[in-house]
């Protein structure tokens, strides 16, 4: 559903409506990214890619939680040259912003990917610089104010779009690192990628996952998303993109409340099925309407007034 009630601008990227894809999910094809689109996403973001192809953890990789999943997939990607050819395929199918998320083991890894992604076609890139499980990238970079400064800094310098960075929530202070990617040179902030979690089974006596830890995603980590949110819109002036357990509406609105200018929707595509896209814009729109707002944007942060 298209309203102007719902469009909203992120860091100069425009979106029909406040709900994206959150990368890791169905986000490896052209096709996939096309189906979500037609469930209602107001953008799709891919699958995190590096510079080299690389297979992943052995299985299993997924498991499940009370209220969410645990997965410890292992970046499994075909690298960036393979997959510029779904970049360009992706753009001529979607009618929606296409944003690669990358990861690196280094800032020229990631400036170098950045650079192939943007000349392939992406309308933005997300800096994987959380992810909870594997080493020497993900949350190792972001858990690191001084190492993720270098790392956003030079994307910056070169990237001629739009640069998210998507932060961890297993850090002391989540605002220290969001005040850091902002100084770097962030246009924008995702809060957050998965919380570290493990699951061990009584029967066999072991680890469930194939890596033993892995990432909670899912209903089971909305609360700590919503007060990493809301924490970081207290510091940092550039847009925040809500990301943990959205599944309904009324998840979107209270991320809206919070700070976040729009939400990513990953797990509840598991549950929900493609289209809970579209059933999380239509309530929001309906609620917007209800209340007597004229766009989203005028209730993004509305929950710190005093
Ligand atoms: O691929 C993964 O195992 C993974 C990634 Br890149 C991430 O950022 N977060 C996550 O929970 N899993």
């Amino acid at each position: 559903m298209v309203t102007s009630r719902l469009s909203v601008s992120i860091a100069g990227l425009q979106l029909e409506n406040p709900t994206m894809l959150a990368s890791g999910i169905l986000g490896y094809s052209a096709e996939t990214l096309g189906s979500i689109a037609a469930g209602g996403a107001g953008a799709d973001i891919t699958k995190s890619i590096g510079l080299k192809p690389r297979v992943g953890y052995a299985n299993p990789t997924v498991v499940q939680a009370n209220c969410g999943l645990i997965n410890a997939m292992g970046l499994p990607n075909p690298g960036i040259d393979e997959f510029v050819e779904e970049i360009h395929e992706a753009k001529r199918l979607l009618s929606v912003p296409l944003i690669v998320s990358v990861y690196g083991f280094s800032a020229e890894e990631y400036e170098k990917i950045v650079k192939k992604a943007v000349e392939a076609g992406a309308d933005a890139v997300e800096l994987n610089v959380s992810c909870p499980h594997v080493k020497e990238t993900g949350s190792e970079i972001g858990q690191n104010p001084k190492v993720l400064s270098e790392v956003v800094r030079k994307v910056r310098c070169t990237a001629k779009k739009p640069v998210f960075v998507k932060l961890s929530p297993n850090v002391t202070s989540i605002c220290e690192v969001a005040e850091a990617a902002v100084e770097a040179g962030a246009d924008a902030l995702t809060a957050i990628n998965t919380v570290k979690a493990m699951a061990i089974d009584a029967e066999t006596m072991m680890p469930v996952l194939g890596n033993k830890v892995g990432g909670l995603s899912g209903p089971a980590i909305k609360p700590i998303a919503l007060r990493c949110i809301y924490e970081i819109y207290e510091r940092v002036k550039v847009p925040i993109i809500g990301c943990g357990g959205v599944t309904s509406w009324q998840d979107a609105v209270e991320y809206f409340l919070a700070g976040a200018s729009a939400v990513q929707v990953g797990t509840a595509i598991a549950t929900e099925g493609p289209t809970v896209f579209r059933t999380i814009t239509r309530g929001t729109d309906v609620y917007l309407k209800t209340k007597g707002f004229a766009s989203v944007r005028e209730i993004v942060g509305l929950s710190h007034r005093r």
